[in-house]
């Protein structure tokens, strides 16, 4: 089967103090391409002083260790709820979420959030999968969710920016298997989608984001660069697709949205209460350690 040729991945702009318009164009390219690629979704005052919050350390104490199939290691901090804090805006912003609603067709519920942070000089990727492909377990019956995969630092290839294969979402969910720690789509079938599906790399430049459907199939290369990758992601189900079991992620819960102008006025950086921070020696379901916790490598990875 030759590869598809879709043409070029269209792109599209956030103006800031506008309202974020999903258009034509942008519906057309989350049914076609599975994803719609925003630039300058966050401003760089706003990344900025998202990197302030987490320095401050108050978020940053929760990070948990992972590894990637081949020993490389990133640390990760995910909280179910927003919360009231600075980090949470993020997610609860109406430029991410009302965008989130229309591309998903009704209302939505904050998933979880995830900060994924791989550090200059250190090494760590993500093995290609479907985010529906683990959380299907959790009891979620239609793939109505999405992430919307935002960059904190400059994404390229050499610090291992988000990878996708365009139309993805199409197959529907793979059978995923353990790929050395982590979960990853069937080898076989994968070799198989990349000669027929284009593999696109998301370079993104602080504050450009991704809206992406959670049966795309996705991945991203170690950092080898002396520069970090930091992201953040916040994740969304849809409200009608609230999961049928309890298990270590948020159920159907009454998202508050904000303003887009939230954001550069908040100055809660400390109050964190609500969030829900994963804490895999809480969290029996996944396989993790909080950074610095001295256990056994093998106990180290986790994919949520
Ligand atoms: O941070 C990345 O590069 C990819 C993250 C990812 O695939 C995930 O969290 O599911």
């Amino acid at each position: 089967m030759a590869k598809q040729n879709p043409g070029p991945v269209p792109e599209f702009k956030y103006t800031p103090g506008e309202r974020l318009k999903v258009t034509d164009e942008m519906k057309i390219a989350y049914e076609e391409d599975g994803f719609v690629l925003v630039r300058g979704l966050f401003t760089q005052p706003e990344i900025d002083k998202l990197e302030h919050a987490v320095n401050l350390g108050h978020v940053m104490k929760h990070a948990i260790a992972l590894t990637d199939g081949k020993g490389g290691k990133l640390s990760m901090v995910l909280w179910n709820h927003p919360g009231n804090d600075y980090t949470g805006l993020f997610g609860r912003c109406r430029r991410v979420v009302d965008t989130t609603e229309e591309l998903l067709g009704g209302e939505v519920y904050h998933y979880h959030t995830k900060l994924n942070m791989k550090e200059k000089g250190k090494v760590g990727g993500f093995e290609w999968h479907q985010d529906y492909g683990y959380w299907y377990k959790n009891g979620l019956l239609f793939p109505n969710l999405l992430s919307v995969f935002i960059a904190i630092d400059k994404c390229d290839k050499e610090n291992g920016c988000l990878k996708v294969l365009r139309g993805s979402h199409k197959l529907g969910r793979l059978d995923h298997v353990r790929i050395g720690s982590q979960n990853g789509a069937d080898p076989d079938r994968l070799e198989e989608c990349k000669k027929v599906l284009e593999e696109f790399y998301v370079e993104l430049k602080p504050g450009d984001g991704i809206f992406f459907h959670c049966n795309v199939l996705h991945a991203s290369d170690q950092n080898w660069s002396d520069r970090k990758r930091w992201v953040l992601i916040p994740c969304y189900n849809r409200m009608d697709n609230d999961s049928y079991v309890d298990h270590h992620h948020a159920r159907a819960t009454k998202l508050h949205k904000v303003d887009d102008s939230a954001l550069m006025d908040c100055q809660e950086f400390e109050d964190l209460s609500g969030k829900w921070f994963m804490d895999p020696s809480e969290d029996k379901t996944i396989v993790a350690k909080k950074v610095n916790e001295d256990v056994p490598s093998e106990n180290e990875n986790a994919k949520q």
